[in-house]
C-alpha cells in the first residue's frame, strides 16, 4: 500500500547517516551528563540502526502522531530512553523540546527516566521493566492484523518495529510473547535486537549461552544478523523484512557506548554519565565538534525532513478513509474512539431484569459468560481470550471465531499457557487502539500477570482480566490454586479496579463498568462455585458503580453491619437472618469494588458503613486491608493462612467461614459494648 520506498542510500542529502546518528549520540551523552544519571550506552550503540529505521522505513508523520495507520515504534529497552527522546525531538514531534531534553529525568520533564506513555506524543508505551515493551509490541502487531481483517488494507496496513536488548530477550516474558507471535505468524512485527553482548554485570557471557537467533527461529521467526554500525547492511535487512511471512528478528551487532574512548564496549557505558573527559573524547572520536546540546541547523533540518517524510502517505490515507463506505468509516471511527455503543446500557439493563426475575443459581464465572453474550453482541471491539483455561474461565461466547495463524478475523485468542505474555499482549492491543481486550485465567495466577497489570494501571489502559476460581471455593485443586492474598495484592495497585461480584446481576453490572472505564484496567474475581441470585429486585441503576451499597436493610435499628464481597455475600445474608431471628437488627453491605467505593463522597461512605454499628467483614481471603472498614473493634471472617484440598463446602466449614461464625462474631462484640 503506501509503505515508504526503501532505497539503499539515505534519501536525505543534507546530512550523512553518520551525522544523523551522531546527533542522537551527542544528545544522549549531553542529557545524561546534565542529569548526572541515565543510560548513554544503548542510544550511542543503536544510533545507526535507529537512524536507518527512521529515515528510510518507519511510516510516520511527526505532525500527526496519532495517525491511526502509522507504524508503531517501541523502545523496549526503555533504559535507553534518550534514544527515543532524541528521535522525537529531532524529527519534530510537538511534545519534546530541546529544553525538555536538557531537563532529562527532572520533575515535570516529559523526558522521564524511562519512556512513559502519555508524557509526550510518539511514546507508544511505557517501557523499562525489560521484556514488557517487546510483549506489548506483539499485542500491537496482533491488533493491527485483527483490525486489518475488519477494515481492510485500505485503512489498516502498518508495521510494528521494536528495539529490544539482551535483557529484553533474557526475560521469560519474551518467550511467551515471541512464541505466540511466531505461532500467529505476525509478519509485520520487526524486532531490531541490540546484540551488544553487554548487560549491567558485564559481558552477557557471564550468564547466557543462548543462541538467540536459533531460539527465535525455533519459534517460527525469520532471523538475520547484521553489523549494527553499517547503514547499508541494516537497510538491506530491513528491506528484506518488509516482505517477510513471519515475525522478524534482526540481530544488530553493536558496540555499547559507541564513540566513548574508554567506556565503549563495556558495561560502564550502560547506566551512568560518561564524565567530562570521556564526553570530550567521544566528541573527538565521532568528529562532532559542536557544543553540548547543539545540533547544527543542516543536520536538524535533515531530521525534520525525515519527520515529514510520511506526510503524503498520511494524506493519501486520509483520502482513502474519505472514500470508503460511510458505514465502514463510522465503525472505524467508533472503534478508535474507544466509546462503548449506547446500546450496551439498554442491553445490560434488560439482562439484569431477566436475571432478577429468573434468579439463577450460577457461578459468577458462568454469570460472566452470560453477560459476555450480551456484551459481545453489543460491543464489536471486544476481543476475548484465555490462557488455556477457556472452559473454566468461560470467556469464549458462542459465536466467537478464533484468531488463528493467518486468520485474524476472529474475536477470541487462545493465548496458551502464557499468563504473563497474555497480560502484556493485551496492554499492547489496548495501546494500539480500536480493540478492547479481555482474557481469562485463574485468580491465583494473577501473580503471573502482575507486572503487566501494574503497567496497564500506570498507562491508564482498559484491559479486562477475568480471573475465576477466586477462593477456597474452588475446592479440590487445593492450596496451590486457592488465592488468599491475591485480592489484597491487586487492591494495592493504584488505578486498578478489583471487582468481586456477588451474583449474576452484580456480574453484569461489573462488566458494564469495566467496559465504560476508558482509563482503568479491571480484574474481575469470579467464583467457580454456584451462588444464588441476591439481587432479586430489579433496578436499571448500576448499584455496583458505587463500589459498595446496602443490599439488605435491617429490620429495626441496626446494631450490626455485615460487609462482604462475592461468594461471601450469601453468607452475610444468612448471618443477618440468624441475628434478626434474635431481634438484633443487622444490615448487609455488598462491596463488589473497593476502589469505586473509595471514590464516593464522605457522607455516602460514612452512612453506608454506619459507624454506630458493629462491623463484621466476610471474605474468603486474607484480612489484609479490611481493617480500614471494620476498625479495631470489628471482626473478620476469612482466611488466616493457606487453604486445603477438599470439597468446597467442607472447606468453608473447616476454615470457619460460615453464617453461624459471622453471627457469633457479631454477638461477641455486641456483648463487649
Ligand atoms: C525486569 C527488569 N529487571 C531488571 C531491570 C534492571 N536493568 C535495567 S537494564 C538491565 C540490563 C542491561 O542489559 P541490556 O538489556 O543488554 O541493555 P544494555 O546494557 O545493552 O543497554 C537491567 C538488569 C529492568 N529494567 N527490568
Ligand atoms: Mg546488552
Amino acid at each position: 500500500m503506501d509503505s515508504p520506498p526503501t532505497p539503499q542510500a539515505s534519501p536525505i542529502s543534507k546530512a550523512t547517516d553518520q551525522e544523523l546518528a551522531n546527533s542522537i549520540r551527542a544528545l544522549a551523552m549531553d542529557a545524561v551528563e546534565a542529569a548526572k544519571s541515565g543510560h548513554p550506552g544503548m542510544p550511542m550503540g543503536m544510533a545507526d540502526v535507529a537512524t536507518v529505521l527512521f529515515t528510510r522505513f518507519l511510516k510516520f508523520d511527526s505532525s500527526d502522531p496519532a495517525w491511526p495507520d502509522r507504524d508503531r515504534f517501541v523502545l523496549s529497552a526503555g533504559h535507553g530512553s534518550m534514544l527515543l527522546y532524541a528521535l522525537l525531538y529531532l524529527t519534530g514531534y510537538h511534545g519534546i523540546t530541546l529544553d525538555d531534553i536538557k531537563r532529562f529525568r527532572q520533575l515535570g520533564s516529559p523526558c522521564a527516566g524511562h519512556p512513559e506513555y502519555g508524557h509526550a506524543p510518539g511514546i507508544e508505551t511505557t517501557t523499562g521493566p525489560l521484556g514488557q515493551g517487546l510483549a506489548n509490541a506483539v499485542g500491537m502487531a496482533l491488533a493491527e492484523r485483527v483490525l486489518n481483517a475488519r477494515f481492510g488494507d485500505c485503512l489498516v496496513d502498518h508495521k510494528t518495529y521494536v528495539i529490544a536488548s539482551d535483557g529484553d530477550l533474557m526475560e521469560g516474558i519474551s518467550h511467551e510473547a515471541c512464541s505466540l507471535a511466531g505461532h500467529l505468524k505476525l509478519n509485520r512485527l520487526i524486532v531490531l535486537y541490540d546484540d551488544n553482548g553487554i548487560s549491567i554485570d558485564g559481558s552477557t557471557s557471564l550468564t547466557d549461552s543462548t543462541d538467540t537467533l536459533m531460539r527465535l527461529e525455533a519459534y517460527g521467526w525469520a532471523v538475520s544478523r547484521v553489523d549494527g554500525h553499517d547503514p547499508k547492511a541494516i537497510a538491506a535487512a530491513l528491506d528484506a523484512a518488509q516482505s517477510a511471512t513471519r515475525p522478524v528478528l534482526i540481530a544488530c551487532k553493536t558496540v555499547i557506548g559507541f564513540g566513548a574512548p574508554k567506556r565503549a564496549g563495556t558495561s560502564k557505558a550502560h547506566g551512568e554519565a560518561l564524565g567530562a573527559e570521556e564526553v570530550t573524547g567521544a566528541r573527538a572520536a565521532l568528529n562532532w565538534p559542536y557544543a553540548a546540546f547543539e545540533i547544527p541547523s543542516d543536520i536538524l533540518s535533515a531530521w525534520r525532513e525525515t519527520g515529514a517524510r510520511g506526510q503524503n502517505g498520511r494524506k493519501d490515507w486520509g483520502l482513502r478513509l474519505g472514500g470508503v463506505a460511510p458505514a465502514l468509516r463510522e465503525s472505524f471511527a467508533n472503534a478508535l474512539s474507544g466509546d462503548v455503543p449506547g446500546g450496551l446500557a439498554l442491553a445490560m439493563a434488560a439482562l439484569k431484569a431477566k436475571l432478577s426475575a429468573d434468579k439463577p443459581t450460577v457461578a459468577t464465572r458462568k454469570a460472566s459468560e452470560m453477560a459476555l453474550e450480551v456484551v459481545n453482541a453489543a460491543v464489536p471491539e471486544t476481543v476475548g481470550g484465555s490462557a488455556d483455561l477457556t472452559g473454566s474461565n468461560l470467556t469464549k461466547t458462542k459465536n466467537d471465531p478464533v484468531i488463528a495463524p493467518g486468520t485474524y478475523a476472529g474475536r477470541f485468542i487462545h493465548y496458551g499457557v502464557r499468563e504473563h505474555g497474555m497480560a502484556a499482549i493485551m496492554n499492547g492491543m489496548a495501546l494500539h487502539g480500536g480493540l478492547i481486550p479481555y482474557s481469562g485465567t485463574f485468580l491465583v495466577f494473577s501473580d503471573y500477570c502482575r507486572p503487566s497489570i501494574r503497567l496497564a494501571a500506570l498507562m491508564k489502559q482498559r484491559v479486562i482480566h477475568v480471573m475465576t476460581h477466586d477462593s477456597i471455593g474452588l475446592g479440590e485443586d487445593g492450596p496451590t490454586h486457592q488465592p488468599i492474598e491475591h485480592l489484597a495484592a491487586l487492591r494495592a495497585i493504584p488505578n486498578l479496579l478489583v471487582m468481586r461480584p456477588a451474583d449474576a446481576v452484580e456480574t453484569a453490572e461489573c462488566w458494564e463498568i469495566a467496559l465504560k472505564e476508558k482509563t482503568r484496567p479491571t480484574v474481575m474475581a469470579l467464583s467457580r462455585q454456584n451462588l444464588p441470585t441476591v439481587r432479586i429486585e430489579h433496578t436499571d441503576r448500576n448499584l455496583s458503580a458505587r463500589g459498595a451499597y446496602l443490599l439488605k436493610e435491617s429490620d429495626g435499628p441496626a446494631q450490626v453491619t455485615f460487609l462482604a464481597t462475592g461468594s461471601e455475600v450469601e453468607i452475610a445474608l444468612a448471618a443477618r437472618d440468624i441475628l434478626q431471628r434474635r431481634n438484633i437488627g443487622a444490615r448487609v453491605v455488598s462491596m463488589p469494588c473497593w476502589e469505586l467505593f473509595e471514590l464516593q463522597d464522605a457522607d455516602y461512605r460514612v452512612q453506608l458503613l454506619d459507624p454506630a454499628s458493629v462491623k463484621v467483614a466476610i471474605e474468603a481471603a486474607s484480612p489484609f486491608g479490611w481493617e480500614r472498614y471494620i476498625g479495631p473493634s470489628g471482626a473478620f471472617i476469612g482466611m488466616r493462612g493457606f487453604g486445603a484440598s477438599a470439597p468446597y463446602k467442607e472447606l468453608y466449614k473447616a476454615f470457619g467461614i460460615t453464617a453461624e461464625a459471622a453471627a457469633e462474631a457479631a454477638l461477641a462484640r455486641l456483648k463487649k459494648e
